[in-house]
């Protein structure tokens, strides 16, 4: 999958997996790293790369700057590529300038116009008419990612491209992610949706310790390392009631992905710098 930020490419990999692999805001840049979604249709299994959005990276911007790196290399040696374009915010810059560093490809590209349930018709007949002009697609669909229409014939389409082999992963795993990391992207997907503008960039959420009890609860610490007093002032909020908001929502979740009660402790620290460490990049497979 690649893409504009924000064009569903998340929610799409969600869809088609059956479940969170991948986290989702309305904010830009939420994933940071290539995410597996492991998904299995008819006799075949597809693994499907979830990336980054494709964005213009600012100068000086390191993070920024790897998140995109990491973004075209999910897409190298893959049978297919699946362009997704948010039909209702097209972002054409961000699409021009992918389709100009997919033109290097060899892999056939599948256009899939997703959020159809914000588009009006005509406009999406304008939209993949124009789209094919600037660039030759081996199909294109129109999908509804947040409700799943279309999503099945993108499917049956993926399912006939794959080669023959082995399955790479056990039929009942949905995702490459390892459970800790999945637990500190969900408190991260909180903050994202929870805090405003500019903020949930400048932070990261790095799961401390992971403990089982004998009756089945998971205990979770989590710290979210923040670069500033201030910052760490809002994610508290007032009388702690924003890491609250936020502690429920990642605990709700968690206990729904893990089926077992967690009992979730948040820690917000300042580290100024923590950006320029090479571990927090590490971490995420991102290079520097
Ligand atoms: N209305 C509508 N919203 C969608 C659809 N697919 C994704 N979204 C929303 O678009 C926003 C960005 O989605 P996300 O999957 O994070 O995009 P990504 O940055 O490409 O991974 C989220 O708020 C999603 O709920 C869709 O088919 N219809
Ligand atoms: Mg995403």
């Amino acid at each position: 999958m690649i893409g504009a930020p924000n064009a569903g490419k998340s929610t799409l990999v969600n869809k088609l997996t059956g479940t969170k692999v991948s986290i989702v805001s309305p904010k830009v840049q939420t994933t940071r790293t290539r995410v597996l979604g492991i998904m299995m249709h008819q006799n075949t299994q597809i693994i499907l790369v979830d990336t980054p959005g494709i964005f213009n990276p600012g100068e000086n911007r390191t993070l920024e700057k790897a998140i995109v790196k990491s973004a075209w290399e999910g897409i190298e040696n893959t049978d297919a590529i699946i362009l997704v374009v948010d039909a209702a915010r097209t972002r054409m810059k961000e699409t021009k300038d992918i389709l100009e560093g997919l033109s290097q490809k060899k892999t056939p590209v599948i256009l899939a116009l997703n959020k159809t349930d914000k588009a009006k018709k005509e406009d999406l007949m304008t939209l993949a008419k124009s789209l094919n002009e600037a660039y030759n697609f081996s199909e294109t669909l129109m999908i509804c990612a947040l409700d799943g229409d279309g999503t099945g014939d993108l499917a049956a389409l993926l399912e006939q491209q794959m080669p023959e082999g082995p399955f790479l992963f056990p039929e009942d795993q949905a995702s490459d992610m390892p459970e800790i990391l999945l637990a500190a992207e969900i408190t991260r997907e909180k903050l994202f949706i929870h805090l405003k503008e500019e903020l949930p960039y400048a932070l990261t959420v790095e799961t401390e310790s992971w403990k089982r009890f004998d009756n089945g609860d998971l205990k979770i610490s989590q710290i979210i390392l923040t670069a500033r007093e201030a910052h760490k002032k809002i994610i508290l909020g007032k009388g702690g009631a924003m890491i609250k908001k936020i502690g429920t929502a990642a605990r709700q979740e968690l206990e729904e992905i893990m089926e077992c009660k967690v009992h979730l402790n948040l820690f917000v620290k300042v580290r100024e710098n923590w950006m320029e460490k090479d571990e927090h990049f590490s971490l995420w497979g991102l290079e520097r």
